[in-house]
């Protein structure tokens, strides 16, 4: 039987990657609601072409058959489809219940990462977080930014007040933890990292990376440095120390006049010498000394710390002397340096400044951080028992049983809530646990704008993606999913309250876009504007903006020396007790990864596995590990099975393994996921290992014990299973 050929109508349409933060402008060619092909958009001024492999997962999430494509309860016999007023009637009620019967704060909420990727989430959040009236509050900012987020709130006078890298401009870029061409960067909105980096060099200039593994990023840097996990803010005091000590300290006029406290810097180092730290770090005293004079020297230069600083035992005190580098160093505020992004929508001026503090967590007696208490504390809080113990939880766009540390402690807390409720895509390792999910449409059927990441974005850019579907009738906005809750659990809010829900219902979020873009900084920018410029539009270099970038009243710069002081005490407590023996557990990232939810794209995890334990062939040797065999990985929580992957990649004494995959998990509904499972790193990772300071989880520096498995016992495991 012969069939005319289909006419392909093809229509094409442009809009910007929500999956990283990266904000890769795309063209997506499709017909009708079929996506025919996704590049990269060669006229948008701010990606100008490029983009990673992720972009066709838009595509391939689109279209996945395991996407729930409305409102699903879990019942005896399996999970049965519900209708949205249904779904959302008996979460309201059950969370009301919850709270009725044991108080308002026993009802616990998770936001996970994508949130903040997500337009009309980002806008409407706090109807939600408000109408369920809990300070029992968590987020994926505990295991991430979090120091970020409290330096700049100390100094600057808001958690978002962030500088970036002027990557574009600068000659020297010295990278602390961070693995940019792996992970497109981060607090570092910079597409094609690649290239930038290979700018620098064409330009004489130097890229130096500093991290336990000779990562991607470290290939093609100028030179690379193995560091001992966790050791940073060693070598961070060192060479603030070696800046004063080599007369390099030069805070730029404009900056010295706003920072009261700076001259006692010149003695927070005090001891600290490059001698002193080089056997702990692993750097000698001569390279920390080269390193110093060479990022002084330069035209302009500037110290960029990500992940790999953040989120271990020193994360903050890491993030602070980081920014403290570049203040005395004159890096602040200068081309090619440190420099403030100027958004089209300032959030900053939208948003509260960030508190640290205030309350503390019932049961581990952690700080909060503007009203979120740190993932680290959660599963406590499920679990032990006495007043304000949760018995209810929503999990919002989070894997929290993947992505934090003792997954499996969290992964048993959920099993014993009284109602749990996941707004998320899938049924995954955290959401079977909920008794009802509910899905919002996909990115592809929604509005974009990153209100987020353009905060951090390397050059000032603004770009307005319209919906390319729309959604169908039984589909819903994450906002929507939020009004609609925040309408059921809040019927007495204020009236001004209900009024913005009411117009951002009539309007959708796009109408608090315009709101923002109205009191943004760049009054010709609208966004009638932006619908015009579908590929976006560029506002320029990033330039001066101190003093105006402080929020503090008195415009000055608030080092908070005694606050940071505080903490040399628990450095030099670690410098005495340091164990060089001991095995150290890093993570890792991977261009075709995103955190744990892009693995049932099929196009992103074929190939070899990449969740295996990666370490140095002394320490294989050292363990009686050859290349492929299984190694049983024990820390203080747990142990998990994974194949050894022996490379001279990583330091000698330090193991790395990937987040974001263990989807063996029972119960767990993404084939393609299941059918790549791994293990999950999280199972290792300590819920009491931390950050004292800011209460950040320490996911890198995991103290682990190695043990071969020997192939005979494994055979005779394999043969006892069969029998
Ligand atoms: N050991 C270790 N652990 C880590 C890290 C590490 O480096 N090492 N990294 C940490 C970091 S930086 C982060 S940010 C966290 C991430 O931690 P999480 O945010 O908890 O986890 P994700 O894996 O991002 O899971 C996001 C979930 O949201 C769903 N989702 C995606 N888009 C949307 C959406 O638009 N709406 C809704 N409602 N749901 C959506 C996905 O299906 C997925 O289940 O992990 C942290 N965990
Ligand atoms: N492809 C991909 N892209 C992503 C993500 C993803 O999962 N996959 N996740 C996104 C998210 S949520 C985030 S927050 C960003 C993170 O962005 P990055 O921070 O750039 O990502 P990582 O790959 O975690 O880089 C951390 C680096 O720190 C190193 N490291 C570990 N411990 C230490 C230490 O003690 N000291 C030093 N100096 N280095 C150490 C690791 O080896 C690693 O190279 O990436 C984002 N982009
Ligand atoms: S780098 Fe990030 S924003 Fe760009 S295409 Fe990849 S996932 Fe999307
Ligand atoms: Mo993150």
């Amino acid at each position: 039987m012969s069939s005319e050929p289909t006419q392909v109508n093809e229509q094409t349409h442009f809009r910007t990657c929500n999956l990283c933060e990266a904000m890769c402008g795309i063209v997506i060619k499709h017909d009708g609601e079929k996506v025919l092909s996704i590049k990269g958009d060669k006229d948008d001024p701010f990606s100008q072409g490029y983009i990673c492999p992720k972009a066709t997962a838009l595509q391939d999430l689109h279209e996945d058959p395991d996407r729930l494509r409305g409102p699903v309860e879990r019942m005896a016999d399996g999970w049965k489809a519900i209708s949205w007023p249904d779904a959302l009637d008996k979460v309201a009620a059950r969370i009301q219940s919850v709270q009725q019967k044991h108080g308002k704060n026993a009802f616990g909420v998770y936001l996970g990462n994508p949130n903040v990727h997500n337009m009309g989430g980002m806008l409407t959040i706090k109807q939600l977080l408000t109408s369920l009236k809990t300070r029992s509050r968590f987020s994926a900012t505990s295991i991430d930014q979090l120091p970020h987020h409290i330096v700049s709130m100390h100094l600057f006078g808001h958690m978002l007040r962030i500088p970036v890298p002027d990557v574009n401009r600068t000659q020297y870029m010295l990278i602390i933890g961070g693995n940019p061409l792996a992970s497109n960067g981060s607090i570092m909105t910079a597409p094609n990292m690649r290239q930038k980096l290979k700018d620098i060099k064409a330009r004489d200039g130097k890229v130096v990376v500093i991290d336990p593994r000779r990562t991607e990023t470290a290939d093609i840097a100028s030179e690379h440095h193995f560091i001992r996990p966790a050791t940073d803010v060693l070598l961070l005091l060192a060479m603030v120390n070696e800046i004063y000590a080599q007369g390099y300290a030069k805070v730029n006029s404009r900056v010295a006049g706003l920072t009261p406290e700076i001259d006692r810097i010149a003695s927070f180092a005090e001891g600290f010498t490059p001698e002193s730290v080089a056997d702990i770090t692993g750097i000698t005293a001569a390279e920390i000394k080269r390193i110093v004079k060479e990022f002084c020297e330069a035209e302009s230069s500037v110290c960029y710390g990500r992940m790999g600083i953040s989120v271990q035992e020193f994360g903050l005190l890491s993030q602070y002397l980081s920014m403290v580098i570049n203040i005395i160093t004159g890096r602040l505020d200068e081309v090619g340096g440190l420099m403030f992004p100027n958004p089209a929508v300032d959030v900053v001026n939208s948003s509260g400044p960030g508190y640290l503090g205030k309350r503390h967590s019932r049961v581990s007696n952690l700080p909060d951080f503007n009203g979120e208490y740190p993932v680290v504390a959660m599963a406590d809080e499920m679990l032990v028992e006495g007043e304000g113990q949760l018995k209810g939880f929503m999990s919002v766009a989070g894997n929290p049983v993947l992505s934090t540390p003792n997954g499996e402690k969290l992964d048993e807390a959920l099993s014993g809530l009284e109602f749990m409720v996941s707004l998320d895509y899938f049924v995954t390792e955290t959401s079977r646990h909920a008794n009802i999910i509910l899905p919002p449409v996909s990115p592809l059927e929604r509005d974009h704008y990153d209100v987020t990441f353009n905060g951090f974005a390397v050059h000032n850019v603004a770009k307005y993606s319209p919906a390319l579907f729309s959604k169908t009738d039984n589909e819903k906005h994450d906002w929507e999913i939020y009004l609609e809750l925040a309408d059921r659990l809040d019927k007495d809010a204020p009236e001004a309250t209900q009024k913005e829900r009411a117009a951002t219902k009539a309007f959708g979020p796009k109408f608090l876009l315009e709101q923002g873009l109205k009191y943004g900084p760049y009054k010709d920018v609208t966004l009638d504007v932006l619908i015009d410029n579908p590929h976006g539009i560029d506002l320029g270099p990033l330039h001066r903006m101190l003093p105006e970038a402080i929020k503090h009243a008195d415009k000055q710069i608030n080092l908070n020396v005694d606050f940071y002081e505080a903490d040399l005490a628990r450095v030099k407590e670690m410098m005495q007790q340091y164990d060089h023996q001991e095995i150290l557990l890093i993570g890792r990232r991977h261009v075709r990864s995103n955190n744990s939810w892009l693995h049932n794209s099929y196009r992103l995890v074929k190939g070899k596995s990449r969740c295996t334990l990666m370490l140095h062939p002394e320490t294989a040797a050292q363990h009686g590990i050859t290349d492929g065999q299984d190694v049983k990985v024990t820390s203080r929580v747990g142990s998990v099975v994974i194949a050894a992957e022996v490379t001279d990649e990583l330091m000698p004494g330090v193991v790395s393994i990937p987040h974001g995959f263990g989807h063996g998990r029972k119960g767990v509904k993404q084939k393609i996921a299941q059918a790549h499972a791994g293990v999950s790193v999280n199972d290792l990772t300590d819920d009491t290992l931390i950050d004292q300071l800011s209460g950040n989880a320490a996911v890198n520096g995991v103290p682990v014990q190695l043990e071969a498995i020997d192939v005979s016992t494994e055979e005779a495991l394999v043969d006892n299973v069969m029998a």
